[in-house]
C-alpha cells in the first residue's frame, strides 16, 4: 500500500481483485521517475522491450506485440447495460450478469506468477474541474509504462481520488493473449471496465477509449457535456487571435497530423501559428458564457507511425527522437525505429523481428504506434493544461472518402451540423482488426466509441442548441478524395492550413462562400490556392447530385432506423 491513506472503497476493490486473480505481488504505482526506470529495466531484462539506438534515440524502446494482438477488436468489445436498448444497435451488448460471470471465470487465478499493478490516473489536468479519475489494475508493465505517458498517473491522481471518492474501475489482464479468450467489457452503470486477453492500445490502456470515450460519453450525457473522438488545435491568426478547432476524424484518418500541423512558409511569414492541445479525445462542456470549453483528457500521444515523416509531420518526428515507446515498428541495422513513409532507408528487421523481406508485407505494421508525452511536442499549446480548458470556435467532421465528398463545406447551423456529423461515413483502416478500405457509417467518428444508443447520442448533441448558447460553427472536410488514377486530389498535411484559414475566416465573418445544397462552400476566390497550380480544385469540390442524393437517403435511413423522427429534427 502507498504511503498516506487509500480510500477504503479502493483498498477493498484491490483486495477483492487480488483474491480472484492471485498475483504474486501487488505494486501501487506512484508515477515517479524511479518507478518508470525500474519498469523499463524489468521489461528489458525479460525481452518485453528492446532498447533502441541510445545515440540517435535516447530513452526510446521498441515493443513487439503478439502478432495476433495489433489493433482494437470491435467484435469483442461490449457495452453491458441492464437494458439492451440503452447500448443501442451501435454496440455489441451483453447482459451485465452474463458478462460478469464470463469475465470472473477468465480472471480466476490469471495473475499467478505475475505482479499486479494498481495504476491511479487522472484524465485531464489534475486541477481541472472537467477532469475525471480512474484506477486501472493490470498485470502488464507495458500497459503501466504507456499509462504513465498517456495520463496523469500516480500519487497526485490518488490524492484526487481520495478527495472525490469516485473513480472508474478498470481491470485488465494480458491473460494468454489468445484471441479466442479476449473481451473488452464496459459497465457504464457501474463505472467499470474489464479487459482480458489483449495488451494492445485501445484494448488495454483503459484510460483511453474505454474510459475517456465509452464510459465518459455515458456520463457526459447524464451530466450535460460531450466526450468526443476529436483533436483540439489552436489556430493563431496574423492579428494574434487564437481560434480553437475540435475535429472528429475516424481512427487513422488524420487527427494527429492536423493537431500538429505546421503552416506552409507563406503562412508562417504572415504570422499564422498552430498550437496543439490534443490529438485524439476532447471533453467539452457549455460554460456560463454560452460557449463550449474543452480539455484534452490525455497527457500523451499514441500515434500512428506509418506515414510520419519530416515532410508530413515534422513536429511529430521531432518529439519521437527521445523518450518514446514504439510498438510494432521495424528496425534499421543500427537499432533505429523505421516505418513505411519515414525515409528511403531499407530496414533490417520487420515488426515481428524477422529479417526484412518485402514478400512478407510492410516492414512496420500498418497500425504500428508511438507513445510520447504531449509536453514533448514543439507546438504544444501554452493553454493545453488550463484547468477551464479552451473555448471551441469550430467543430470539423471528416472521413476518408475516395469519391463523392468534397474538400470542405459548412453546416447552415448547429442542427444541420448534427445531421452532417450523424451522416458521416469513412473507409475502415488498420486501427481495428477486420477488412481495410470498406466505407462504413461512422457518425462523428464515434461508431466504435459511443457508450450508448446512437439515437440518444444525436438527441444529446441537438440539446446543446438552447437559449444563450454560443455554439461553434460546424464544417465537414475530406482530405482523401482521389482522381481516376487513384492519386489524392489534395496535397493534405501542412497544406490543410488553407482550409483551416477558410474555416477561421468563416468563424470571424471575413471569408466568402457560395451556397450549395450541402451548405456554404468556398468558391475559387474564397480559398488561397496560390502555388497549387497542379491541384484540380473543381474536381475536389464537385458534387454529383444523384450520388449525393443516394448518400443522403442512406444516412436518413440509418438515422430514422435508430429513432423515427430524429432526421427531421436535424435541420
Ligand atoms: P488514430 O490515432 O487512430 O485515432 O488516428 P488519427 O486520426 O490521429 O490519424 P493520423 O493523423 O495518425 O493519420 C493516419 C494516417 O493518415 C497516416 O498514415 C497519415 O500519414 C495519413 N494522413 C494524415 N493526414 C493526411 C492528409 O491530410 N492527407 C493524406 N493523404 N493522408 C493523411
Ligand atoms: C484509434 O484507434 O482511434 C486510436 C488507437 O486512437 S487505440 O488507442 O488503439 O484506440
Ligand atoms: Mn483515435
Amino acid at each position: 500500500m502507498p504511503a498516506g491513506s487509500v480510500p477504503p472503497a479502493l483498498a477493498d476493490w484491490v483486495a477483492a481483485v487480488a483474491r480472484r486473480t492471485r498475483p504474486d505481488r501487488i505494486h501501487w504505482c506512484d508515477g515517479s521517475d524511479a518507478e518508470y526506470d525500474a519498469l523499463l529495466a524489468l521489461m528489458e531484462a525479460d525481452g518485453t522491450l528492446i532498447r533502441l539506438n541510445p545515440e540517435t534515440h535516447p530513452g526510446c524502446w521498441l515493443h513487439r506485440s503478439d502478432p495476433d494482438d495489433v489493433a482494437r477488436v470491435e467484435h469483442l468489445t461490449f457495452v453491458c447495460t441492464r437494458e439492451r436498448d440503452a447500448a443501442g444497435p451501435n454496440n455489441h451488448w451483453m447482459a451485465p450478469d452474463e458478462a460478469h460471470a464470463k469475465m470472473d471465470a477468465l480472471f480466476e487465478g490469471c495473475m499467478r506468477g505475475r505482479t499486479m499493478y494498481v495504476v491511479p490516473y487522472c484524465m485531464g489536468p489534475i486541477d481541472s474541474p472537467l477532469a475525471r479519475c480512474g484506477v486501472e489494475i493490470t498485470d502488464s508493465p507495458y500497459v503501466v509504462a504507456n499509462m504513465r505517458i498517456m495520463t496523469r498517473m500516480g500519487a497526485a491522481a490518488l490524492r484526487r481520488i481520495e478527495r472525490e471518492g469516485r473513480f472508474v474501475r478498470g481491470l485488465h489482464s494480458l491473460g494468454e493473449l489468445d484471441p479466442e479468450r479476449r473481451f473488452i467489457m464496459h459497465f457504464p452503470e457501474e463505472l467499470s471496465i474489464q479487459s482480458y486477453g489483449s495488451g494492445y492500445g485501445g484494448n488495454a490502456l483503459l484510460g483511453k477509449k474505454c474510459h475517456a470515450l465509452r464510459i465518459a460519453s455515458w456520463q457526459a450525457r447524464e451530466e450535460g457535456w460531450l466526450a468526443e473522438h476529436m483533436l483540439i488545435v489552436g489556430i493563431q491568426t496574423p492579428r494574434g487571435d487564437t481560434h480553437y478547432v475540435a475535429a472528429a476524424f475516424p481512427s487513422a484518418c488524420g487527427k494527429t497530423n492536423l493537431a500538429m500541423l505546421i503552416p506552409p512558409e507563406r503562412y508562417r511569414e504572415r504570422g499564422w501559428k498552430v498550437w496543439t492541445v490534443g490529438d485524439d479525445i476532447c471533453w467539452m462542456r457549455p460554460s456560463e458564457d454560452g460557449r463550449l470549453w474543452a480539455i484534452n483528457p490525455e497527457a500523451g500521444f499514441f500515434g500512428v507511425a506509418p506515414g510520419t515523416s519530416a515532410k508530413s509531420n515534422p513536429n511529430a518526428l521531432a518529439m519521437l527522437q527521445r523518450d518514446t515507446l514504439f510498438t510494432n515498428v521495424a528496425l534499421t541495422d543500427d537499432g533505429q525505429p523505421w516505418w513505411e513513409g519515414l525515409d528511403d532507408r531499407v530496414p533490417a528487421f520487420d515488426w515481428q523481428g524477422r529479417p526484412y523481406d518485402p514478400a512478407n508485407g510492410p516492414a512496420a505494421h500498418p497500425n504500428s504506434r508511438f507513445t510520447v508525452a504531449a509536453s514533448r511536442c514543439p507546438s504544444y499549446s501554452p493553454h493545453a493544461e488550463d484547468p477551464q480548458g479552451v473555448p471551441i470556435s469550430a467543430i470539423v467532421f471528416g472521413g476518408r472518402r475516395a469519391s463523392l465528398v468534397p474538400l470542405v463545406f459548412e453546416a447552415r447551423d448547429w442542427t444541420h451540423g448534427v445531421r452532417i456529423g450523424a451522416s458521416m461515413a469513412s473507409e475502415t483502416t488498420a486501427a481495428a482488426t477486420g477488412q481495410v478500405g470498406v466505407v462504413r457509417r461512422d457518425p462523428m467518428a464515434m461508431k466504435p466509441f459511443c457508450g450508448y444508443h446512437f439515437g440518444d447520442y444525436f438527441a444529446h448533441w441537438l440539446s446543446f442548441d438552447r437559449p444563450g448558447a454560443r455554439l461553434p460553427k460546424v464544417f465537414h472536410v475530406n482530405w482523401f478524395r482521389k482522381d481516376a488514377d487513384g492519386r489524392f486530389l489534395w496535397p493534405g498535411f501542412g497544406e490543410n492550413m488553407r482550409v483551416l484559414e477558410w474555416i477561421v475566416g468563416r468563424v470571424e465573418g471575413s471569408a466568402g462562400a457560395v451556397e450549395s445544397r450541402l451548405g456554404p462552400m468556398p468558391g475559387r476566390g474564397d480559398i488561397d490556392l496560390a502555388g497549387l497550380e497542379d491541384c484540380d480544385f473543381d474536381a475536389l469540390m464537385q458534387v454529383d447530385p444523384e450520388a449525393w442524393s443516394k448518400e443522403s437517403e442512406e444516412a436518413r435511413g440509418f438515422v430514422e432506423g435508430l429513432r423515427p423522427g430524429l432526421w427531421r429534427q436535424m435541420g
